[in-house]
């Protein structure tokens, strides 16, 4: 206590946070018209006030390790971290284990993702099965202040904090000084980087590969490597059984509608709850705010998802008809002005809309500064516009994912499958690289084996029991003979 009391004191205490190291890794211890880039300069909260450049100064900063906005914040963060740890099981098996052979040793991993308690579990981990970690955050309002100041505390290189609009990229690039061998990224905004500034680190060798943790960013690798475009192997943690039939729809579920009631404090049963994209995060929400006693109205481009969604019981129809309609607005597509100037102009008084989607594309709050005529901010995360026709819309979290902006993001439970997921890509990765074995250039499938162990695992840890097939029963669903 007298140790972490003199560190928070100061912003010298690297040593002191190597000890500390030591310990967790081993696994013992108001304006007129506002359109977005109004919004972008007028933060809506009060930390992020100060344009983040010149606050920087006031930030606690130890050059060439970490910059998070306050130390202080230590504390409290590695109490959020070590309930994280007890409610990700698998992750936690995987450190005990791997603490003592240390397959990373030797390997620096630049991670640009979500600075949650959950990451943290993450980024321990990494560093305990022998890795020198180096972090970013890959979303300007999910950083958690502080589980970023404990990770520094814990001797981790990271820089991120809430409200980091404009040093974004200044963030990721201290990531990259520190020669990173591989890379995991939530959104590609890492792998973007280096393909486009430091491509040399690529050609000499020294970067080898990276996963990708979501849905979007799986799409823009796909279609740089279908462009030949493509430097290294990225493995696709988004597209595990594991991670994305579990925390795509479970957690996108449970965090987004906790989003939606901590910025606003609605009630959802009886309103008209509209989602935009009935994919797997999308069809999540829809069966939250269905169980919270929402009427749910999809909006769909894909035949089969709508299909689908007509069958859960949800009603399906064009967005320039659910705007008419609709009290809550989430969109969940992967797709640009999903949400528009006509949908605004159409809204009832008092619509209140989101995203859950990775970037804060999908609402075009650059039209709806354009029919906007005063816009105010009525607590965290929720603006009040009020449009030319006199009605107000609400906007939450200036369109950026509601679940991580506004709440937590997923649970723990949820996360230690993904992570478990995002682990043993990054052990795949540094193994293949010590035999010598080349990966292809080309975005990678986690393996049957690795999704089957998570989730064994996961199961064993909730007590829960399968069956087994017979032998007979095996020689019978192989058999091409058996009929009625
Ligand atoms: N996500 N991370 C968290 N609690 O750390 N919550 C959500 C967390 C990830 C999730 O895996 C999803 O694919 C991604 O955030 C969207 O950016």
């Amino acid at each position: 206590m007298a140790r972490r009391k003199a560190k928070q004191a100061s912003e010298a205490e690297s040593a002191l946070a190597t000890v500390s190291k030591a310990a967790r890794m081993n696994g013992t211890a108001t304006t007129k018209k506002a359109g977005r880039k109004r919004t972008t300069a007028k933060k809506t909260t009060a930390a992020a006030k100060i344009p983040a450049k010149k606050a920087r100064g006031r930030f606690s900063e130890v050059k060439g390790r970490y910059c998070v906005r306050d130390m202080k914040l230590a504390e409290e963060g590695h109490k959020l971290i070590d309930w994280a740890e007890s409610h990700m099981p698998v992750l936690m098996k995987l450190r005990e284990k791997y603490s003592k052979t240390k397959p990373l040793k030797g390997y620096t991993i630049a991670g640009c993702l979500h600075v949650t308690k959950e990451t943290a579990v993450l980024i321990r981990t990494l560093a305990a099965a022998g890795a020198k970690v180096t972090w970013s955050g890959c979303n300007p309002l999910s950083t958690h202040d502080a589980v970023a100041a404990a990770l520094a505390d814990d001797g981790i290189s990271i820089y991120a904090w809430y409200g980091n609009h404009e040093d974004f990229y200044w963030c990721i690039e201290r990531t990259i000084d520190q020669k990173p061998h591989l890379t995991l990224d939530d959104g590609c905004d890492l792998i973007n980087t280096v393909h486009e500034k430091y491509q040399h680190i690529v050609e000499s060798g020294q970067v080898i590969g990276g996963t990708e943790e979501t849905t979007t960013g799986i799409q823009r690798l796909r279609a740089r490597a279908e462009a030949g475009q493509l430097l290294y192997p990225v493995i696709a943690v988004n597209d595990a059984e594991t991670k994305w039939d579990f925390d795509n729809v479970y957690g996108t579920g449970q965090s987004t509608i906790d989003g939606i009631i901590r910025a606003t404090s609605v009630m959802i049963a009886g309103k008209n709850f509209v989602v935009a994209g009935h994919g797997h995060c999308g069809s999540g929400v829809a069966k939250r705010a269905k169980g919270l006693g929402a009427n749910i109205i999809c909006t769909e481009v894909k035949a089969t998802a709508a299909l689908k969604a007509v069958l859960e019981g949800h009603e399906i129809m064009p967005m320039d008809k659910a705007a008419k309609v609709g009290d809550i607005f989430c969109t969940a597509t992967g797709v640009k002005d999903v949400i528009r100037k006509k949908h605004f102009l159409s809204m009832k008084e008092g619509a209140i809309v989101c995203n859950t989607g990775h970037y804060d594309a999908e609402i075009n709050l650059v039209e709806l500064g354009e029919v906007a005529t005063s816009k105010r901010t009525i607590r965290q995360n929720c603006e009040e516009y009020t449009l030319q026709n006199g009605r107000k819309i609400y906007i939450l979290a200036e369109g950026r994912l509601v679940n991580l902006a506004a709440a937590e993001g997923h649970p723990s439970e949820v996360m230690d499958m993904s992570f478990a997921n995002q682990f043993m890509s990054h052990l795949r990765l540094a193994e293949a690289h010590k035999k010598g074995e080349q990966l292809a250039i080309e975005v990678l499938d986690i393996p049957e084996e690795q999704d089957q162990f998570i989730a064994t695992t996961k199961l064993q840890t909730l007590g829960s029991k399968i069956d087994k097939l017979t032998a007979e029963q095996l020689s019978y669903i192989s058999d091409y003979n058996a009929g009625t």
